[in-house]
């Protein structure tokens, strides 16, 4: 574990204390307690297959544990942790694992097919000097498209940052790492690109491939870090990257606003307990009137803007995302035409899933982006009336803004960094959807059910759950397809078989599955930004309902939890100072 996470977990662990005896609730204090012992910075290694990824964990680790050159259907993508205790773990589709000895790893090839991805845990210094880093031998590109389509499915919301190996017999960055290389960017994953087996080339033919691949990076992606030469001397190279990715700080960009917010959140508790403590019964009920009032606002507007996404937007979204595939998909008609002439089926799914990938995972994060942004504005604007009475109750002007930014700012985060977790929110919420669907027994163009969130999955989530299961779908029925192409055609002929029925082909076996995932997930979307909306009016609810309460029945009780509310946020400040305020070193 990070000397970070370490801080973060102390200072939460010694709020629990300070509140116990007062009226102060929090679930996020214990959700966030749970996210940060579990976070785990998974680092994948991506790259074309046999480009020496293997090899370079092998060289890095000073010991031959990963098997090389491996055929593309057998490579499964194994994640390398330290333990005193070494072992495999093989996890299956279902969440659930085998252990194994780590011999093991030779011959499990065979069996590939019946897990997800690998654990290996080894008794490693060069992995016992990474706390909280996991190192990721993933499938290689040419790797068969659902094996490498899974790994990239699961690794892709994960990975914190990226190696990319490419070796200089490739001599560039081929049209499909690129297509790859820039789903990273729609992530807002950082990358570091490794130009590998240098070794085999001489001195001047590794500088044209260098500086070649150098400008392809430049012009795609404006932004990234310089390229790094690796030959023989792969353990230490791997290691200064390592190094330059600053775990610490990562830690502390994902859970440091969090972690603010909760401060405020419960500071902002006291404040409301000790106003609603000094108030009269008449101004504490009128209080609970207007919020009780305020959550009948925000399920009114919840349902009208759900009623307005049925009616015309998701139909929108469905054509807007179709067509932006269906342009992106005749962009790179020549690419498919030579995979078509060449007879290559396995290549020509290959482009389109590359392509369908990128154009959705775009699109439905700007449309999803567009929608969480409305939606947040027009529950705080429903609001208004209310944020204005209950801050002139407890003379903090601000608290409705506060949410709307703390909701904004969870709902545009871009790292889930719960590697090591039983599936992210995303997945958790999908689960309790079709649970309740089967419960009520749902049907097909009726309102969805109302799920109770827990947290608020990001939009990055919620595009991701649109689009995976959209490109295990497009594999598919991809051969189905494409069954012409062994037909023999001129180039000319399949060039218009490509335009005229393929790719209008692939839109519409998409078209019905994608209505059904965006509609679930910009519906749950709605839900849980109302939700956290509502939480907020109930805690609310909550504090003031006891505190007047208790000042009714017994006054002198009262007094105490005065007495104990003001101590308890003079101690809260200062662990906070300590934790998230200090210079650090
Ligand atoms: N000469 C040389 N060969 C390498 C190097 N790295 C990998 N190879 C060879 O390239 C082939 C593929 O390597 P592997 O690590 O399995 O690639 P992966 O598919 O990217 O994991 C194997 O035959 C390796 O021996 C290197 O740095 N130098
Ligand atoms: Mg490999």
């Amino acid at each position: 574990m990070l000397n970070t996470q370490r801080t973060y977990l102390n200072y939460l662990n010694a709020i629990f204390p300070v509140i116990a005896d007062t009226a102060l609730q929090s679930d996020e204090l214990t959700r966030l307690q749970n996210d940060i012992q579990h976070t785990e910075l998974l680092v994948p290694v991506i790259g074309a297959f046999s480009a020496g990824k293997s090899s370079l964990l092998n060289t890095f680790l000073g010991e031959t544990i990963l098997s090389v050159g491996l055929t593309p259907e057998t490579e499964l993508a194994t994640e390398l942790r330290y333990s005193s205790d070494p072992h495999l773990l093989a996890m299956r589709l279902d969440g659930s694992a085998e252990r194994m000895d780590v011999t093991a790893l030779a011959t499990l090839k065979a069996r590939a097919h019946e897990f997800t991805h690998l654990q290996l845990y080894l008794d490693n210094p060069r992995l016992k000097a990474l706390p909280s880093l996991v190192l990721v031998d993933m499938p290689g590109f040419g790797s068969s498209l659902s094996n490498h389509n899974k790994a990239i499915a699961y690794y892709l919301p994960r990975g914190v940052h990226f190696i990319v190996v490419t070796s200089v017999e490739d001599g560039n960055i081929t049209q499909s790492m690129l297509r790859q290389l820039d789903d990273l960017h729609t992530y807002g994953r950082a990358f570091t690109f490794l130009l590998n087996k240098i070794n085999l080339r001489s001195d001047e033919q590794v500088q044209d491939v260098a500086e070649l691949v150098d400008e392809q990076i430049r012009i795609n992606f404006a932004d990234t870090r310089p390229l790094v030469r690796v030959g023989l001397d792969a353990a230490p190279r791997l290691t200064e990257v390592l190094a330059s990715l600053q775990p610490e700080q990562i830690i502390r960009d994902v859970f440091e606003d969090r972690l603010k917010d909760l401060t405020h959140s419960l500071l902002n508790q006291i404040n409301l307990a000790l106003a609603s403590l000094q108030k009269t019964q008449g101004e504490n009920q009128h209080a609970l009137n207007e919020l009780a009032q305020g959550i009948r606002k925000i399920e009114r507007q919840r349902d009208n803007i759900l009623e307005d996404l049925r009616d015309q937007q998701l139909e929108r979204t469905v054509e807007y995302c179709l067509s932006a595939a269906g342009r992106e998909l005749d962009s790179v008609q020549s690419e498919l035409v030579s995979a078509a002439v060449s007879g290559n089926q396995e290549a020509f799914s290959r482009i389109v899933s590359e392509v369908v990938r990128g154009s959705m995972t775009r699109s439905i994060k700007d449309q999803m982006d567009h929608l969480s942004r409305t939606v947040v504005t027009d529950f705080a604007q429903a609001l208004g009336d209310l944020g204005q009475s209950m801050g002139q109750f407890n003379n903090e002007q601000s608290w409705l803004g506060q949410i709307t930014d703390r909701i904004n700012r969870t709902l545009h985060k871009t790292g889930e960094t719960l590697g090591h977790w039983n599936g992210t929110l995303a997945e958790r919420n999908g689960r309790e959807l079709e649970r309740l669907k089967q419960e009520t027994g749902w049907e097909h163009g009726k309102p969805l059910p109302r799920v109770t969130y827990q947290g608020l999955a990001t939009v990055l989530a919620v595009t991701t759950s649109v689009v995976n299961p959209l490109i295990e779908l497009a594999i598919i029925f991809l051969p189905n397809i494409l069954a012409f192409i062994n037909e023999g055609r001129q180039r000319e002929q399949l060039r218009q078989k490509v335009i005229n029925e393929v790719i209008p082909a692939v839109k519409g076996e998409m078209r019905e599955r994608l209505h059904t995932l965006l509609n679930e997930q910009m519906d749950t979307l709605v839900t849980q930004v109302s939700s956290e909306f509502e939480r907020e009016i109930a805690e609310k609810q909550r504090l003031i309902d006891e505190m007047s309460a208790s000042r009714q029945q017994d006054a002198e009780a009262a007094q105490q939890q005065v007495e104990l509310l003001i101590q308890c946020r003079e101690q809260l400040q200062q662990l906070a100072k300590q934790a998230l305020y200090e210079v650090r070193s």
